[in-house]
C-alpha cells in the first residue's frame, strides 16, 4: 500500500520541561504513547508520532541559572538527556521536537497573530500568583497561605509569587459557551470521562483572560511587534503540535495529511491547559481541533508521589538495566489501568515477569518449541482435523484483533493486555489438558498426529498473540516470531496461518525468570 492510501494518524505525547533529568513518569508516557503509535502503524496506518521538549519559561531559565549554564546550552543539554532516553527505550517517535527548533519560532508567532487578528488578544496590567513550578497563573482564591506565611496553589501545592507586569491577554472569558458547546457535542474529546467532568465543572464556573505574555524575563518566543514581551510559555509550548504538522504552511502535505491531531496524550496535571486553553487558541485561530485528549494518571513509587527531598526518584534508565526494556514496558502498560493513578514497586515488577511474561507466555513457547524441535524435524507440524476444543481456542484467537483494535482505540492498553493474557492462559490450559508429551510418548501414529496438531494450534496461537504484543514488548514479540520464523508480522497478517512444513530455528528462551540477586 502505498502512503498516501493509508489512513493517518497523527499522535502526540507533552513536551517535557528540560529542566533536569527524566524519571519514569516521562518514561511511562513514552512508553504508553509508543505502544499507542505502533499499534496503529502495524493496523495499517500511516503514523506520525512526536514528541519532545519544552524548552522555554522561566522554570528552565532558573533551573539554568541554578547550574550556572546559558540557559540556551543548558535546554539543549537536557533535551539531549531526553533524547537518548526515548531511544535506550525504544520510543518509535517519527520527530523529537525542540521549541528552540526554527520552525516552531514561526508556528508560534503565526498562531498569535491569528489570535490578535481575532481580536482576541488585548494589551493590561496583571496582577497575581504565578508558580513557576506550574508556569501557571493562580487567583487568589486559587492560593493557600501556610502557617509560615509563605503562600502556595492550593491544588498543585507550588510555591506562587505575587506578580505584577504589563501582559498582553486572551479573551478566554469569550469561549466558555464554545468550549462547553465542544464537551457536549464531543464528549469523546476529553477522556477519561472523570477528567472530562472536572473540565466541564470548572469550564462552568467562568472563565477569567488568560495573561499570555511575561516582561520580566526573557526566554522565550518575542511577542509580535512588541519584542519587550516573550510569549507565555504554554502558548508556545501547545503550538508544537501545530509545527509538527507543518503549520503555517497549511497548504503544505503534512498539514493537509496530519491536521488534525488524532490524539493528544498527557498527564493529569497538565489537563486544563490541552483542554480548556488549547482549544480556546484554537478556535480564535480558526483552526480545526484535535480528536481528542487522552490523559493519564500519574505514577508512584510504593504509593508515595516521587520527589527528590524524598529520595525515592527512580531514574528510568536504571529500572531498565536492573529488569530488561520490555518487562519494565509490559509492567507499565499491564499492570497500571491507563487513565488511572499507578504505582509501581520491586514486587509487583518481578511479579508481572515471573507469572506473565516468564510463566505464561515465556514457558510456553519454550516448551512447544522444543517438542517440536525434537519430534517433529523441527518445522511447523502439520494439523489433522480440529476437535472443537482446537477450534474454541483458534477461534478465541482469532478474535483478539477486534478485541485489541476496541480497546487500543480507546487507549485502554491494559485491557488489551488483559484480554491477550487470558488467552495465553487458556492455552496453557489446553496444552496441560492435551498433555502432548503423553502423546508422543505413546508414539501410536494416531497419537503422534494428535500431538503434531496441538503443537500446531499452539505455535498459531503463539503467533497471533507475539503480533498482538509488539506494540507493546517489541524485542521479545520479535524474538518470539522469530523463533516461528515469521517475517509477515502486520495485523494484516494475521489471517494467513502458520505454515506447516516452515522450518524452525533451534529454540532458546527469550524471558528468563527474575532471580533475586544475591548480596
Ligand atoms: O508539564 N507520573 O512538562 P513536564 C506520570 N512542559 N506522568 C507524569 C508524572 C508522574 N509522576 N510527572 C509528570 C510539562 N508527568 C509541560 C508540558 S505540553 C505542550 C507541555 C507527565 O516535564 C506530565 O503530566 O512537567 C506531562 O504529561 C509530562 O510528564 C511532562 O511533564
Amino acid at each position: 500500500m502505498s502512503a498516501s492510501s493509508r489512513p493517518a494518524f497523527y499522535i502526540t505525547t507533552a513536551i517535557a520541561y528540560p529542566n533536569g533529568a527524566p524519571h519514569i513518569g516521562h518514561a511511562y508516557e513514552y512508553i504508553s504513547t509508543d505502544a499507542l503509535a505502533r499499534f496503529k502503524r502495524l493496523d495499517g496506518f500511516e503514523v506520525f508520532f512526536m514528541t519532545g521538549t519544552d524548552e522555554h519559561g522561566q522554570k528552565v531559565q532558573q533551573a539554568a541559572r541554578a547550574a550556572d549554564v546559558p540557559v540556551q546550552e543548558y535546554a539543549a543539554r537536557n533535551s539531549d538527556v531526553f533524547e537518548r532516553m526515548d531511544k535506550v527505550l525504544d520510543i518509535s517517535f517519527d520527530r523529537f521536537i525542540r521549541t528552540t527548533d526554527e520552525d516552531h519560532q514561526a508556528a508560534s508567532i503565526a498562531i498569535w497573530e491569528r489570535m490578535q487578528a481575532r481580536g482576541d488578544i488585548y494589551l493590561d496590567t496583571y496582577a497575581g500568583w504565578y508558580s513557576v513550578r506550574d508556569e501557571a497563573f493562580y487567583t487568589d482564591e486559587e492560593t493557600t497561605v501556610l502557617e509560615d506565611g509563605a503562600r502556595i496553589s492550593t491544588d498543585t501545592r507550588t510555591p506562587v509569587e505575587w506578580t505584577e507586569e504589563s501582559n498582553y491577554f486572551f479573551r478566554l472569558s469569550n469561549y466558555q459557551d464554545k468550549l462547553l458547546e465542544l464537551y457536549e457535542t464531543h464528549p469523546e474529546f476529553i477522556a477519561p470521562a472523570t477528567r472530562r467532568n472536572e473540565i466541564v465543572s470548572y469550564v462552568k464556573a467562568g472563565l477569567k483572560d488568560l495573561s499570555i505574555s511575561r516582561t520580566t524575563f526573557d526566554w522565550g518566543v518575542p511577542v509580535p511587534g512588541d519584542p519587550a514581551h516573550v510569549m507565555y510559555v504554554w502558548v508556545d509550548a501547545l503550538t508544537n503540535y501545530l509545527t509538527g504538522a507543518g503549520f503555517p504552511n497549511t497548504d503544505s502535505v503534512a498539514f493537509q495529511r496530519f491536521w488534525p491531531a488524532d490524539v493528544h496524550i498527557i498527564g493529569k496535571d497538565i489537563t486544563r491547559f490541552h483542554t480548556v486553553y488549547w482549544p480556546a487558541f484554537l478556535l480564535s485561530a480558526g483552526i480545526e481541533l484535535p480528536k481528542r485528549v487522552f490523559v493519564h494518571g500519574f505514577l508512584y513509587n510504593k504509593g508515595e508521589k516521587m520527589s527528590k527531598s524524598v529520595g525515592n526518584v527512580v531514574d528510568p534508565l536504571a529500572l531498565v538495566e536492573g529488569y530488561g526494556l520490555d518487562a519494565v514496558r509490559f509492567f507499565l502498560l499491564r499492570e497500571i489501568s491507563y487513565g488511572q493513578d499507578g504505582s509501581y514497586s520491586h514486587e509487583a515488577i518481578v511479579g508481572r515477569i515471573n507469572s506473565d511474561l516468564a510463566n505464561e507466555y515465556g514457558n510456553l513457547a519454550q516448551r512447544s518449541l522444543k517438542m517440536v524441535a525434537r519430534d517433529c524435524n523441527s518445522v511447523v507440524p502439520t494439523p489433522g482435523e480440529f476437535t472443537a476444543d482446537d477450534r474454541a481456542l483458534l477461534d478465541r484467537a482469532n478474535g483478539l484483533l477486534e478485541r485489541c483494535r476496541a480497546e487500543f482505540d480507546q487507549q485502554q492498553i491494559h485491557l488489551a493486555l488483559e484480554a491477550i493474557w487470558l488467552t495465553l492462559g487458556e492455552t496453557n490450559r489446553y496444552f496441560s489438558a492435551q498433555q502432548p508429551w503423553a502423546l508422543a510418548k505413546s508414539g501410536a501414529p494416531e497419537d503422534l498426529a494428535r500431538e503434531a496438531t496441538v503443537l500446531y494450534v499452539t505455535l498459531e496461537v503463539l503467533r497471533i498473540v507475539s503480533i498482538l504484543v509488539q506494540p507493546v514488548i517489541p524485542g521479545s514479540a520479535g524474538k518470539i516470531l522469530d523463533l516461528l520464523a515469521q517475517t509477515a508480522r502486520t495485523f494484516a497478517d494475521l489471517t494467513t496461518p502458520i505454515e506447516a512444513g516452515l522450518p524452525l530455528p533451534t529454540p532458546e528462551p527469550v524471558f528468563p525468570k527474575y532471580i533475586e540477586p544475591k548480596d
